[in-house]
């Protein structure tokens, strides 16, 4: 019984959503027996019903193309019922739409075209005889007869008057009935018939497989080379950007040469101090490996008129001076008498404003140069 319930409401539920067949109808079809005994059947004058649940949105139908008028003609028979359209392709569920009115009754379809003509009909049987026909027009004159025998001896009368024409005879018997004639022309289109019915929305078609991959509208080359140019130009826009942002971190206290940037903060400290703080910034302290270099830092001495300190010692082996990495010196450019290790105290260099080296005491405060 709760499956019948369960059921009946089911059936409810989907005739309410899909026509307006009465409940017990439905139900009829499936088991009298079973829905006379419960609540579904119509109550006479009962409760009206709940509104039905909201209809899912129909399929949108084709817009017929509105006809031509034909030709007046004779006015074809209705024509038959159109078929059941065949199964449209599944559509996306629509969302489900409000519960709409009961729409007005479609317009009438187009007249239907008339059907071709039927092919000629065997010919009739013989008609029967005529009535006697009414008498004919008067003949045309007789052909001349013929000679008459010859008469008897005497005076040769004058010819006589011309006779009478004579009457017209009867009307011949009715011809055969003749061939069927020609076909009609097409009458114009009967009315157009009902329509039929919409087909069964058919299933969802298959995932078409994964076209080819199209051409490339440019060939590689030129692609590349499109990307080379583009290169080009972001590169001289680099270009242009870093020398303008050398200039603008080595004013007012550093310089370019070469890759090299040439820099000093102002700070001055002994040499260990110095060192260090190069290093903090990622840098290390000016060391001239040619002449040009040593130039650069010289102006940087010039500039800031105070002698600096080279990353170059000989700490470790008195005499041998070296760059901060360990590597030997390759190029130097002591003042006249330098080194001279005075004291015994000197294993840092100093660069003064000619440019010329000394060795000092690595104690003594020096303005810091960084490279970069
Ligand atoms: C003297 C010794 C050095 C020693 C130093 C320690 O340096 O020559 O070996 O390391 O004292 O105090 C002048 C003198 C040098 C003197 C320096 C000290 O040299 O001639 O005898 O000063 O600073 C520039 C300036 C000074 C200079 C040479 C060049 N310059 O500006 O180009
Ligand atoms: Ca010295």
């Amino acid at each position: 019984m709760l499956v019948l319930l369960t059921l009946c409401a089911l059936v409810s539920q989907a005739s309410s959503m899909t026509d307006p067949m009465p409940h017990h109808q439905v139900m009829q079809n499936l088991d009298r027996n079973a829905c006379s005994l419960v609540v579904c059947g119509p109550a006479e004058k009962g409760l009206p019903g709940r509104d039905g649940r909201d209809g899912s949105q129909g399929l949108k139908g084709d817009m017929g193309a509105q006809g031509m008028p034909g030709p007046r003609g004779i006015v074809g028979p209705p024509g038959q019922m159109g078929l059941i359209g065949p199964p449209g392709e599944k559509g996306t569920p629509g969302a489900p739409g409000e519960k709409g009115d009961l729409g007005e009754m479609g317009p009438r379809g187009i007249r239907g075209l008339q059907g071709s003509p039927g092919s000629p009909g065997p010919a009739g049987a013989k008609g029967d005889s005529g009535p006697q026909g009414e008498k004919g027009v008067t003949g045309e004159k007789g052909s001349m007869g013929v000679t008459g025998a010859p008469g008897p001896n005497g005076m040769t009368g004058t010819p006589g008057p011309k006779g009478d024409q004579g009457t017209v005879g009867e009307k011949g018997e009715k011809g055969e009935v003749g061939d069927r004639g020609l076909q009609g022309a097409t009458g114009m289109p009967g009315p157009m018939g009902k329509m039929g019915s919409p087909g069964l929305k058919g299933d969802k078609g298959s995932v078409g497989e994964k076209g080819t991959k199209g051409d490339s509208g440019i060939s590689e080359v030129n692609l590349m080379k499109n990307q080379v140019s583009t290169l080009q130009g972001q590169l001289a826009m680099m270009q242009a950007s870093l020398a303008k942002f050398q200039k603008v971190a080595s004013f007012p206290n550093g310089l370019i040469v070469g890759n090299k940037a040439l820099l000093t903060s102002g700070y001055e400290g002994n040499f260990e101090e110095l060192r260090q703080r190069c290093l903090q910034h990622g840098g290390q302290l000016a060391s001239p490996r040619n002449a040009a270099e040593n130039a650069a830092i010289q102006q940087i001495v010039i500039l800031h008129n105070k002698p600096v300190f080279l990353g170059i010692n000989d700490i470790q082996t008195e005499g041998r001076f070296k760059y901060l990495n360990g590597d030997a010196i390759t190029y130097s450019n002591w003042q006249q008498g330098e080194p001279n290790n005075e004291k015994g105290r000197e294993n840092c260099v100093e660069i003064f404003v000619n440019g010329k080296w000394n060795d000092r005491s690595c104690g003594e405060k020096r303005l810091i140069l960084c490279e970069f």
